[in-house]
């Protein structure tokens, strides 16, 4: 009995120091610099706006946009992607967040979520 007790507290002493209680330090280490990268990486296309008019026959909307792209936050018009669905109901005074592109000198809205 008294053999069987060392022998599992020898095993219990290798498996604290197995090999992979370090590996997993480097691990931890290395996710932190990626989850900011991450939200980096998405953030500079996501823009927060204000819906000021819309007028989806012509495919136009006007927007308060904060600052983007070397822009301050102004309001202007922009054009209304091809196929972009824009969410049902969508009014003046609503906040939304806006992926703003310049396609062939035409400042547009390629995607918009509420
Ligand atoms: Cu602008």
């Amino acid at each position: 009995m008294i053999l069987r007790s060392l022998f599992a507290g020898a095993a219990l002493a290798s498996a604290v120091f197995s090999p992979s209680a370090p590996a997993q330090m480097p691990m931890n280490g290395h996710d932190h610099p990626h989850a900011p990268a991450a939200t980096a990486t998405a953030a500079p296309d996501s823009v927060n706006a204000e819906v000021r008019a819309i007028d989806l026959p012509r495919r136009r909307i006007t927007l308060r946009h904060e600052a983007h792209a070397g822009m301050p936050p102004m309001t202007m018009s922009f054009a209304l992607a091809a196929g972009l669905a824009v969410p049902p109901g969508l009014k003046a005074g609503e906040r939304v967040q806006v992926t703003l592109q310049d396609i062939d000198g035409t400042q547009t809205v390629t995607r918009l979520t509420r």
